[in-house]
């Protein structure tokens, strides 16, 4: 009895042995690769900023909000009329601006997929693209009609909030539409991460 008693203990001792061997062996040793788990596994990245490359004005106002064309000329129909477009991108209208492009004069869209495409600045205090917008950063990007040595008329402005166009998909391009009353402007970049 005593025997099989000190053998029991003897057995279970040894038994405790192993199993602590085990546990501790695990943790200390080099990690095993998992089979297949790791292969499905998507991983999902978050952008520090986007990229912005082009900004591009697909429509825009007929005339001013009292009905006048955007420049004065003493003949109606004259094609001086329509009005000279540039954009500004910045925070606020209060500060310095980012990007202030080149202007594009009596622009008159032919069709439906007429645009107006901006990458280059006025001049070499004009900013530049690509600009990146930090994300979670709000920007304006405003249409204005150059009028020279008078003040220049705003056409109108849409906001850029890249948060909102990020779907967690690890995407590389941006292409957003923003609209505002009758101005729309597509912006084109790519998601830093
Ligand atoms: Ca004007
Ligand atoms: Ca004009």
């Amino acid at each position: 009895m005593k025997y099989l008693l000190k053998l029991s203990l003897a057995m279970i001792f040894a038994s405790f042995l192993f199993s602590s061997c085990v546990t501790t062996e695990n943790p200390m040793g080099p990690e095993e690769p998992e089979d297949g788990d790791d292969d499905n596994e998507v991983v999902i990245n978050t952008p520090t900023a986007l990229k912005i490359s082009a900004i591009i004005v697909t429509r825009f106002p007929a005339t001013k909000s009292n009905g006048d064309k955007w420049d004065y000329h003493v003949f109606s129909s004259s094609p001086t009329r329509r009005p000279d477009i540039y954009v500004e991108m910045g925070k606020n209208l209060n500060t310095d601006h980012v990007y202030r492009s080149d202007t594009r004069e009596d622009v008159l869209f032919e069709s439906f997929f007429s645009k107006l495409t901006f990458t280059q600045p006025a001049a070499s205090n004009g900013g530049s693209l690509a600009h990146n917008i930090p994300m979670n950063t709000e920007y304006i990007i405003w249409a204005y009609d150059d009028d020279g040595l008078s003040a220049d008329d705003l056409m109108g402005s849409v906001q850029v909030d890249p948060s909102a166009y990020y779907n967690d998909d690890n995407a590389t391009f941006v292409y957003e539409r923003l609209s505002n009353g009758e101005l729309t402007i597509e912006i084109e970049g790519r998601w830093i991460y």
